[in-house]
Formats: structure tokens, sequence, C-alpha cells
């Protein structure tokens, strides 16, 4: 089964936001294989978004990551990564369909509630960023044999 890493960001725990992204990624039948609650470092937000280093937005990006305790998860499923990035929606909020936790929850993408990893490839980089596999269950769900053919 696929992995794919969801960072439930600081606005969204300061909104209350918390269950209520929790509740769309379980609804979904995607299965929560790993989770905690943390203040990321400034070290740890730098590698994550290393691939935005020379944009204008970075230094503000890091400080808004790195503002407040988010909630960092591995999430586990049938084609997770590009199902995840469809349940966030468009990193723009203005562009995010509704239904979309960032069509319902956002209004700029300076403040846009979640991240998803974008492929397969970010996702094996971002888990191991954010994770060691000892805090990573493995572990079968009985729904599994609904979800799946
Ligand atoms: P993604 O989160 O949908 O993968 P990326 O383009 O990888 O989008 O950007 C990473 C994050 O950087 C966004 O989710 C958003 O928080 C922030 N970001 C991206 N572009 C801008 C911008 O133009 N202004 C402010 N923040 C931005
Ligand atoms: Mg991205």
């Amino acid at each position: 089964m696929e992995r794919t890493y969801v960072m439930i960001k600081p606005d969204a725990v300061q909104r209350g936001l918390i269950g209520n992204v929790i509740n769309r990624i379980e609804n979904k039948g995607l299965k929560i294989s790993a989770l905690r609650m943390n203040v990321i470092s400034e070290e740890t937000a730098t590698e994550h978004y290393s691939e935005h280093k020379e944009r204008p937005f970075f230094p503000s990006l890091i400080s808004y990551i790195t503002s407040g305790p988010s909630v960092s998860m591995v999430i586990e499923g049938g084609d997770a990564v590009k199902i995840m990035r469809a349940i966030n929606g468009a990193t723009n909020p203005v562009e995010a369909a509704p239904g979309t936790i960032r069509g319902d929850f956002a209004i700029e993408t300076g403040r846009n509630i979640v991240h998803a990893s974008d492929s397969v490839e970010s996702a094996e980089r971002e888990i191991a960023i954010h994770f060691s596999e000892d805090e990573i269950a493995g572990y079968t769900k009985i729904d599994e044999t609904c979800l799946y053919e």
C-alpha cells in the first residue's frame, strides 16, 4: 500500500480544525499509520521545503510552519498520494474546489491549512524527515476487506 506524509499546519491547529481534517481522511478510507503533534524546528522546516529555498515566500513559509504546533501524519492506502492531494485541494484556496479542505476552510495560499506530499518519491523523502520507521505502525484495519476489491 502507498504511503504519504500529511501535515495539519499551525493555522489549522489554532483554528480547531484538527478533528475536521482527520475526519475527512478517515471517512475516505485512508489509514493513519503515524501521528504526532509538535512544533517543527526551523532546520526540519527548511529541509522539508528545500525545493522552495529560492522562492520569495520561503522566509515567511518557514516562520508560518514553525509558528506553533502542527500535526504530522503518515497516511496509508491505495493511491494515498493522489487521493490526499485531492482531499486537500488546490494550493491556492481561491482555486480550491468546495468540498476540499482548502476550498472549505482557507482563504490565502500562505495560510492553507494542510500539506500532503506531491509524489511517491516526495512522500518517502518527507516521511523520513519527520518520522523514524519504528514510529510508523504497520497494521491491517478490518475495513480493508470492504475498501479494496
Ligand atoms: P503544495 O502545498 O500544494 O504542495 P507548493 O507549491 O509546494 O504547494 O507550496 C508549498 C507551500 O508554500 C504552500 O502550501 C503554501 O503554504 C506556501 N506557498 C506557496 N506559494 C506561496 C505564495 O505564493 N505565497 C505564500 N505562500 C506560498
Ligand atoms: Mg508542495
